[in-house]
């Protein structure tokens, strides 16, 4: 029987076999080229290019509607659309699995299994989004990243709905939809496809100043993340725990990245987004098919019931994040995703997210947002896929199902028990009492009166938003200036961007004078608010490096041309690998480029004009003969990958007759041009010449050095 497609998953199979993934073996079918061709009532078709027809064999004749077979195609074809999600409709995913850790500090605060029992391995399927694009959209744009994560717990799904920023832009969920069509493309024209940048977004949030910290985060180097797997992740919201003794806490949770935060420079991540569209969907597969599966911690931060209005903000609004001086982080287990999907579609697309989906230990808050997303998200899978969604392969729990609950579009399940509701005289379906783990809500006095209200703490929207600011390292304040001030500039009405600049002064005086600057706005004549000076920890990404630095999974460019020194490539390819980095040579044309020596060539995986630099994290030339030098400086390709790559504060490294050619490319190069020149110093040492790099990328650049003057 020959499988096609069926050894491909194999070896990853075998080693992510976790119960999610044994259920959706049940209904993954391998195409099977010895069954042929049927229709989708099981019939076998001799013929499926050809539509019925009345001819007389001169020309093709009338097509004819009794032809059932044709006719199912096109009717398949025509309704394999689906609405795509309102928001976060681009998106990527894949499988993994979740370990609580052993003798954590989660058991203190919740009797959640998940989360203490560090005996259980749980099955986990993410999915990573951007929010304003649709499905087509490119991923590198400036936006928030959705970090969406269902753990198919032996209590039921529990999902964490969160997003890569811990804050959001509006209060309460009664906001979302203005908020949201402000953001989308615009009523008249739908533009813009992916950006933030346009009056209505711009104009929305000014006179909606409850965004001011969320769009500081959105516009910083957070908005353009490198990868997925360099992202952390935040369930926004509070949530609640409960332990044994009955106990509550307050909690928000946060996953951090083994490989440290880091981003995109902004000119980087415009170019990608024309030249590889699927960067980051392609990034997160080539990670785990090269046997580097991302990895995250997920850490908590508990308040105690007790303490609730202890704190100059509200700890339930959505807008705030809790310092980690004042909440400290407890880390409790990690997420380790090795799995790509089989298939986009079942997987990916119907994947259904709900806020309201926790297990037994877990609970909610009064946080305004998280009340309404509980309603929200439940309402849209019904739009999406239907009443039934909770069947879909890739929805069901792995643990037993059991309801009264019936029928409904595309019904699976098939209920063997002639009664189906709740008291019964065969005592089936009964409910389970809290003690044998029944869902139990905690016992919460409340006592107010009905009203429509924001309250009185959340009121302050510009303490956070200067918290921000001031906690970020010089270089990244400088692409906050200039993320403001490309997306204002693309504002043309003035009253958008002269209310945005004046806001800005609420926030900070340097900021608001040095965008209102770039973009014709309104100069803040005197401080708007003074300035409160304090940083916290956790808000530059510069927190986030690597616990151990490391190359693996970056992505280095070797450049070469005919004359290249073989041993210096092999050398090199050699002592990448090693390290876990993924070498890739890149030469005038794809196939066999000759060696100095003559004696053995390498294979180019690329030409110079179809991979630009801003897919690669670091570069590398090798020395080589004089006319291969001479070729190399003589190419125009040759000479702006590596200015690009030195603009945008790659670790550049060369040898002999390649650290001539950086040299050169370098020569003419004006430093005020490069696109973070600050943090980019040339350094001329006898192994070339090597930039210090983006201090986001530093632990590559340091890397790589070691590398090649070892
Ligand atoms: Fe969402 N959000 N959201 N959101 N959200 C959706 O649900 C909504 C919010 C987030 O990969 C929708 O299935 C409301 C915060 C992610 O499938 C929808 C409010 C955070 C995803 C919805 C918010 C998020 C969504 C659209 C304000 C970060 C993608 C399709 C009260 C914690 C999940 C869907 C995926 C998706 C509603 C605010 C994250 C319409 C009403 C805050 C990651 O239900």
């Amino acid at each position: 029987m020959s499988s096609v497609g069926g050894a491909i998953k194999q070896a990853a199979t075998n080693m992510t076999n976790t119960a999610k993934i044994a259920d959706l073996q049940r209904c993954t079918v391998e195409t099977v080229a010895s069954t042929g061709l049927t229709t989708d009532h099981g019939v076998r078709v001799s013929d499926t290019d050809n539509w019925l027809k009345l001819s007389d064999g001169s020309g093709p004749g009338p097509a004819l509607l009794e032809d059932h077979i044709a006719r199912e195609k096109i009717h398949r074809f025509d309704h394999e659309r689906i609405p795509e999600r309102v928001v976060h409709a681009r998106g990527a995913g894949a499988h993994g699995y979740f370990k609580a850790y052993e003798g954590s500090a989660a058991s203190q605060f919740t009797y959640a299994s998940v989360l203490t029992d560090s005996t259980r391995t749980t099955p986990v399927f993410v999915r990573f989004s951007t929010v304003q694009g649709a499905r087509g959209s490119a991923d590198t744009v400036r936006d928030v990243r959705g970090f969406a994560v269902k753990m198919y717990t032996q209590e039921g799904n529990w999902d964490l709905v969160g997003n890569n920023i811990p804050v959001f832009f509006i209060q309460d969920a009664m906001k979302f939809p203005d908020f949201v069509h402000a953001v989308k493309p615009e009523p008249h024209n739908e533009v813009p496809t992916g950006q933030t940048a346009h009056n209505n977004f711009w104009d929305f949030v000014g006179l909606q100043p409850e965004s001011a910290h969320m769009v500081c985060w959105a516009m910083s180097d957070r908005g353009i993340p490198r990868s997925y797997r360099m992202m952390q992740g935040f369930g926004v919201n509070t949530y609640t725990l409960l332990n044994s003794a009955n106990e509550r806490f307050f909690v928000k949770f946060h996953w951090l990245p083994e490989l440290g935060v880091h981003s995109l420079m902004w000119d980087e991540a415009f170019k990608i987004g024309g030249q590889d569209p699927d960067f980051h969907r392609k990034d997160l597969e080539e990670a785990i098919e090269n046997g580097a599966p991302p990895k995250w911690t997920l850490a908590i931060q508990t308040i105690a019931e007790r303490d609730e209005h202890n704190f100059e903000f509200d700890i339930l609004d959505a807008t705030k994040i809790w310092p980690t001086e004042l909440v400290p982080l407890h880390e409790i287990g990690e997420m380790v995703l090795n799995r790509t999907v089989d298939e986009y579609f079942p997987e990916t697309e119907q994947i259904a997210f709900c806020t309201s989906q926790v297990v037994p230990g877990i609970g909610f808050s009064d946080d305004p947002l998280l009340q309404g997303r509980n309603f929200s998200y439940f309402d849209t899978q019904i739009t999406r896929l239907g009443v039934n969604w909770e069947q879909l392969p890739i929805n069901r729990p792995v643990c037993p199902v059991m309801n009264h609950n019936r029928d409904g579009q595309h019904q699976t399940r098939i209920n063997k028990c002639p009664v189906n509701y709740w008291p019964n005289r065969l005592n089936a379906g009964p409910p389970v009492p809290a003690a044998q783990g029944g869902y139990h809500e905690f016992a919460q006095k409340v006592v107010g009166i009905k009203q429509r209200l924001r309250a009185p703490k959340f009121q302050e929207h510009f303490n956070q938003a200067q918290l921000f600011v001031n906690s970020l390292s010089a270089p990244e304040k400088a692409h906050l200036i200039a993320g403001f001030s490309f997306e204002l500039n693309h504002c043309d009405d003035p009253v958008v961007y002269e209310s945005y600049t004046k806001l800005l002064n609420n926030i900070d005086f340097d900021l608001a004078t040095a965008v209102a600057t770039n973009v014709g706005g309104v100069l803040p004549s005197e401080v708007g608010r003074p300035n409160h000076g304090q940083t916290t920890f956790g808000i530059s990404q510069l927190d986030f490096m690597p616990k151990t630095p490391t190359i693996k999974s970056r992505r280095i460019a070797i450049l070469v041309a005919d004359g290249f020194d073989a041993t210096g490539v092999t050398v090199m390819k050699t002592a990448l690998k090693a390290s876990g980095a993924v070498p890739f040579v890149i030469g005038p044309r794809r196939g066999n480029i000759s060696s100095s020596g003559g004696s053995e060539g390498v294979f180019a995986d690329h030409h110079f004009e179809s991979q630009r630099s801003t897919m690669f994290d670091a570069l590398y030339i090798p020395n080589g003969n004089a006319e291969y030098g001479a070729a190399l400086r003589a190419s125009g390709r040759v000479v702006h990958w590596i200015a690009e790559a030195f603009g945008h504060c790659k670790a550049i490294a060369g040898l002999g007759e390649g650290q001539n050619t950086i040299q050169h490319a370098l020569a003419h190069y004006v430093p005020e041009l490069a696109f973070g020149a600050f943090d980019s110093d040339a350094v001329v040492t006898s192994y070339g010449v090597i930039t210090s790099g983006k201090y986001s990328l530093r632990s590559t650049a340091t890397d790589v050095i070691n590398i090649a003057s070892g």
